[in-house]
């Protein structure tokens, strides 16, 4: 039976079937080895083959849910809720309740795309944030917690690597004072202007999520809710920048879990622990009916924050194809070969002193190829 996974823990998934049916899943054991260089073999987005677990062979092991087999251990009866894997909050999506049928996970269907980053403190292991999405967003803030240039330019890199349409959404504009929003501005102009689209929302207030009181340039969505019509998009960023937030806003019932941030540290406490995708409701009453109309449904997948983004598997010489325009002044360098770091007649060093690429972005490039210590880089 073929399924969507829906939120992965890491040892057990919720897949969710194309009858809308609603399977607790772990991976059946020797489906593990299959040589994925990665922590989590399955992630959020995956269409993958179930099976459930009355139609398993009597000698199979059943997949226990650990709540339950601790319940039994100590001798305890289980009620229903016992194998339900995350919390059912009142509101949250019927399907939501529906979790109590066991399944085996026996194949991943070929992914699209997906969004992979180095597993933090295993250096030679992956760690698939989700697959199959068409829009990464990485969610940042200039201040409380800041976000740092290299954070963002990482996080695209590793986007265009694995050619995932990317996007930036600056969040809490409601909290900057006027030095931190000429800054959101400057770095807003910066990736406009390398043809990512940004979004300057509140997820506190609304503003540029359900109502805009600015102009977009072009022809442009308006609105963030807009933007994310039709499409599967995937929220990323560092702890307490507000993705929880933002999904609440954009999905009512979706009750993901916030925290403030540490006003000692400045930084997210990680409140969300498990990756979980939910669906957009199709009647926003802040969309007009074209909005809405032939766009198919809209999923956001939330995830827990991340200190630093290690970028996966990148060829050393393949780096400044990463980043867009260290890519387009490569062309004129003098030897093809030329890294952009020393090398006499470096199109790339001329554009850097003339202003054409900003400081920031080269020192990003910087970093990955000298794929220095990544913690370093938050
Ligand atoms: N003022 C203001 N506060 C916000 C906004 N968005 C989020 N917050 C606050 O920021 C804090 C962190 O928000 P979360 O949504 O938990 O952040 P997160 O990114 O999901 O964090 P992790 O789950 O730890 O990765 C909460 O106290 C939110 O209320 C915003 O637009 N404006
Ligand atoms: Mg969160
Ligand atoms: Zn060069």
């Amino acid at each position: 039976m073929k399924g969507l996974v829906i939120k992965s823990t890491g040892s057990w998934y919720d897949v969710r079937t194309d009858d809308g049916r609603l399977f607790a899943c772990k991976i059946k054991g020797n489906f593990r080895l299959r040589g994925i260089r990665s922590t989590n073999p399955v992630a959020v987005g995956d269409i993958v083959e179930i099976k459930p677990v009355a139609e398993m062979p009597a000698d199979s092991p059943q997949p226990e849910h650990k709540a339950r087999k601790q319940k039994k251990r100590k001798g305890q009866k289980e009620s229903p809720s016992d194998i339900n894997i995350g919390p059912i909050c009142p509101g949250a999506s019927e399907a939501k309740a529906g979790v109590g049928r066991e399944a085996f996970i026996t194949e991943i269907h070929e992914r699209r795309n997906y969004v992979i980053r180095k597993a933090s403190n295993l250096s030679k292991q992956s760690h698939i944030i989700a697959a199959n999405v068409d829009l990464a967003c990485l969610i940042v803030t200039v201040a409380h917690p800041e976000t740092s240039t290299t954070f963002i330019d990482r996080f695209l890199a590793s986007a265009e690597a694995y050619s995932v349409p990317a996007a930036i959404i600056f969040n809490k504009i409601d909290i900057y004072d006027e030095d931190q929003l000429r800054y959101l501005d400057a770095v807003i102009d910066l990736y406009r202007y390398l043809d990512y689209p940004c979004f300057a929302v509140s997820a506190e207030t609304g503003e540029g999520i359900d109502f805009s009181s600015h102009e977009s340039p072009q022809s442009a969505p308006s609105t963030l809710i807009e933007f994310l019509q039709g499409k599967t998009t995937l929220f990323c960023g560092n702890s307490g920048v507000g993705k929880s937030t933002l999904l609440n806003r954009l999905v009512p019932g979706a009750c993901a879990k916030t925290a403030a941030i540490s006003e000692a540290h400045d930084q997210g406490l990680h409140t969300t622990t498990f990756s979980e995708m939910f669906e957009l409701p199709a009647d926003n009453p802040h969309l007009s009916q074209s909005d809405e109309a032939g766009k198919g449904m809209s999923y956001i997948i939330d995830t827990p924050g991340i200190r630093g983004f290690g970028t996966f598997d990148f060829q050393r010489e393949e780096v400044s194809h990463y980043f867009r325009e260290i890519f387009r002044f490569g062309h004129d360098c003098r030897f093809s070969n030329c890294t952009h770091t020393h090398e006499p007649g470096c199109a790339v060093l001329k554009a850097l002193e003339s202003h054409q690429i900003a400081e920031s972005r080269y020192n990003s490039y910087l970093s990955i190829l000298e794929d220095k210590d990544e913690d370093r880089y938050r």
